[in-house]
């Protein structure tokens, strides 16, 4: 990578609340819940990723991350392949927007590589609610 792109990372992680903490790479910081792109937390793949700390009643409005903290443009929704919960309290992944349909939830401090063999499937998750209270 070149050290432009590096350094921009940094400054970006330095000056936006809440990015430092954010987690590419297959890494998921405490208190979040962390989507990703591919299955196995995107190993070894394009990574994109993206964490939460609230209810989303729609992913159709977010879009992924990439490795160095920059937007993809490319949607969240029905793009799920793996998560991870360090959430602190349980999360469901939701087949639609609005918290319905098929669902999975996975408990604190737990991950799944591979969504494709739970209720929620692979490329389906559209919403997530958080249990914490
Ligand atoms: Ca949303
Ligand atoms: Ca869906």
């Amino acid at each position: 990578m070149r050290l432009s792109t590096v350094v921009a990372a940094v400054l970006l992680a330095l000056i936006v609340p809440g990015v430092a903490e954010a987690s590419p790479g297959g890494a998921c910081f405490q208190g979040r819940v962390c989507l990703y792109a591919g299955f196995a937390f995107n190993r070894s793949q394009v990574d994109l990723w993206r964490d939460f700390v609230h209810d989303d009643t729609n992913l159709a409005d977010d879009t992924w991350l990439k490795w160095d903290y920059t937007d993809s443009w490319h949607t969240m929704d029905n793009a799920t392949s793996s998560a991870r919960n360090r959430l602190g309290c349980p999360v469901t992944l939701w087949q639609n927007p609005y918290f319905t349909g098929a669902h999975s939830t996975l408990d604190h401090a737990t991950g799944d590589g591979f969504l494709a063999n739970n209720a929620i499937g692979n490329n389906r998750v559209s919403s997530l609610d958080i249990w914490c209270r």
